[in-house]
């Protein structure tokens, strides 16, 4: 028989089944979506947990006229399979293929890009307020997780929505999860909302506030029964989001179809913004994953009997960072550890373990992660801040006001900058080395492999400045071994390799790239100083310049955009001392949003790959070019 998920072209398939088929469908969007993420990789507990709920929005709401923004963005699976991806979801994440968040040049059905936590709520409130502007009269509906509204923006949207009275709904997806179980006074909170019962009374708020709704229209009587089912169902207290101007309603079990489309019609009834509180199980359906829900948070390929992954776990920038910090910890009672809801993705669980007194997870908060770090910084301890590379661009004001201008001892790890892959270009970390190099104070490092970065890390911990710190995703250059590695010292790059030819001055993991460069110009009787810059600021101008001086030809090679990074600072330095007659040239990112794919495709795509910049190197070498600096 063929399968009922075949039949599924857009969301007026799922309309027209009947309850039963619908748990069917649920039942085989899971399988598929396994098959699927076990071969690919991708994010997995979170799309298992909406299925049902996934499924009620697009039988009572009608995309594109309605807007449905996912927070987050990463529990959008489902959703591109009801609205017409299901063959592409195959190529989900890959080069090329469909991204793993919504897009909206992807399909008319994905009403705003995500990627970022906590978005979600302005942005309907934004697009409500622009209905009611143009007189029109969709839905407007932001589906938020519990970590998500732990976010400092969600709130801030709450605060304006529920005073404003718009028209909107906001479904509060509550599994009990960030990545991690959820953290704080709100999930305390919300804990105690989820134990409560369906209130069997009608609830006069929610009543009152129906009957004054204007009819538009004839709804069936099926229709108006089941709204009368539901307001019957209400739970209405004294809390939070009634006080504040919501109207509540729930909690509902949120792999319950029928409950959940009764109380989305409810809600479209209700006059001004309304939340849903729907409970849902993270990881669903799989029981490992329901087990594991953070380590299926995101996955790899894995094998879907044992849950094992296929590929061994290689040690990666963020494990070293974390073995480090507890090194160091044993040593400084002083330094303490924050993060904004990733423990394991920054490698602290260790640190966690061993100093639970030190370690505060403040749920996805990253502007307030910083300036909590200042007021730890201004009191003497030595707060150390990893946070990825991309959310890194949450907290650019508090680095600044707060850290940077208060000159405080704040180490901040930028972990997951540069090029990160498959995520695409919410996660992609190229902007970090532009925007940190604009702030005064700051000191950006970025270590060449594993035992730098340590090192870096001890040396950030001795300094009392502000410290930024940037490392790639995953590992250390498998093919190039650093068998020396210099003392760190400030503003202090480190020659690799000496040479008359060619200056090439990388940072970070472009370094060992760098290293097999050098060794293939040498084969082509090339001689090559490699320049491992490790400080983007303050930047070691007097090596730099005396290498350049020297071999008149230079290379820059970072990964991040080419916008305000290595390349820029080296310019600067060649105008600001009259170098002329030089040859240049930069590999870096270009100045746009960088797409998703593996790292290897996307280095060859934006020319950043060895055989390329060889090429490119004895092309310029061997010519007087015109544009010569
Ligand atoms: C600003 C920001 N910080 C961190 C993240 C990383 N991140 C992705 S999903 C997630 C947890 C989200 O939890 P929740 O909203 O409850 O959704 P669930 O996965 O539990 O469904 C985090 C921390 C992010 N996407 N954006």
């Amino acid at each position: 028989m063929a399968k009922l998920i075949e039949q599924i072209h857009s969301p007026k398939d799922v309309k027209n089944l009947t309850l039963s088929e619908k748990k069917e469908l649920a039942k085989e969007i899971r399988e598929y979506i396994l098959e699927v993420v076990s071969e690919n990789g991708g994010h997995l507990a979170s799309n298992l947990g909406v299925v049902e709920l996934t499924i009620a929005i697009h039988s009572i709401f009608n995309v594109p006229e309605d807007k449905i923004i996912w927070d987050v963005g990463h529990q959008s699976y489902v959703h591109k399979i009801i609205t017409g991806r299901r063959k592409e979801l195959k190529n989900i994440r890959k080069l090329n293929g469909i991204a793993g968040f919504p897009k909206t040049k992807e399909s008319p059905s994905d009403c705003f890009n995500t990627g970022h936590s906590s978005t979600s709520i302005s942005a309907a409130l934004g697009m409500a307020r622009a209905r009611d502007l143009a007189g029109k009269d969709n839905s407007v509906i932001a589906v938020i997780g519990d970590g998500a509204l732990t976010g400092g923006m969600a709130l801030e949207a709450l605060n304006d929505a529920g005073f404003s009275q718009c028209k909107m709904t906001v479904i509060l997806n509550d599994n009990e999860m960030s990545i991690s179980p959820n953290v704080g006074g709100l999930n305390k909170f919300l804990g105690k909302l989820r134990t409560k019962k369906l209130y069997t009374k009608t609830n006069n708020l929610v009543k009152s506030r129906m009957n004054k709704i204007p009819i538009i229209g004839k709804p069936t009587v099926r229709a108006v029964q089941k709204i009368k089912r539901a307001i019957k169902q209400l739970v209405i207290q004294r809390m939070f989001f009634e006080d504040i101007g919501f109207t509540y309603l729930g909690p509902v079990d949120g792999h319950n179809i029928e409950e959940l489309e009764s109380l989305l019609i409810t809600s479209k009834e209700v006059r001004g913004p309304v939340l849903i509180h729907v409970l849902t199980k993270k990881g669903k359906g799989y029981e490992i994953a329901e087990k594991n829900p953070d380590k299926f948070h995101a996955t790899g390929p894995f094998n879907l009997e044992t849950g094992e992954s296929k590929k061994a776990k290689k040690t990666d920038y963020s494990k070293i960072f974390g073995e480090k910090l507890v090194k160091l910890a044993n040593e400084n009672d002083r330094i303490v550890a924050i993060t904004a809801s990733m423990t394991d993705g920054t490698g602290l669980k260790e640190f966690k373990q061993q100093f639970p007194y030190r370690f505060f997870d403040i749920g996805i908060a990253e502007q307030h992660a910083i300036t909590l770090a200042a007021g730890m910084a201004i009191e003497g301890m030595i707060p150390v801040v990893p946070i990825y590379s991309s959310f890194y661009q949450r907290a650019y004001d508090q680095v600044i006001h707060d850290v940077a201008m208060q000159n405080l001892p704040v180490i901040m790890c930028v972990d997951r900058a540069g090029c990160v892959g498959a995520d695409g270009e919410t996660h992609q970390g190229m902007l970090d080395m532009a925007f940190f190099r604009l702030v005064p104070n700051l000191t950006i490092m970025a270590p060449k492999d594993f035992k730098e970065l340590e090192d870096m890390l001890a040396f950030a911990v001795n300094i009392k400045r502000p410290i930024v710190i940037r490392y790639p995703r995953g590992g250390e250059d498998s093919e190039i071994k650093f068998e020396k590695h210099q003392k760190i010292e400030l503003g202090q790059a480190e020659i690799l390799t000496e040479g008359t030819d060619i200056t090439i001055i990388a940072i970070g993991k472009m370094v060992a790239k760098a290293m097999k460069i050098a060794k293939i110009l040498e084969k082509k009787e090339k001689s090559v100083e490699v320049i491992n810059a490790r400080f983007l600021k303050p930047l070691d101008e007097e090596k730099i310049k005396k290498s350049i001086e020297k071999t008149k030809h230079v290379v820059t090679m970072e990964d991040g955009t080419k916008i305000n990074g290595l390349g820029t600072a080296v310019k600067e330095l060649m105008i600001d001392n009259n170098l002329s007659g030089i040859n240049m040239q930069e590999f870096a990112y270009p100045d746009e949003f960088i797409m998703h794919g593996t790292v290897e495709e996307l280095e060859k795509i934006y020319q950043l790959d060895e055989a390329f910049i060889v090429k490119q190197i004895l092309e310029k070498g061997s010519v007087e070019n015109e544009d010569n600096i």
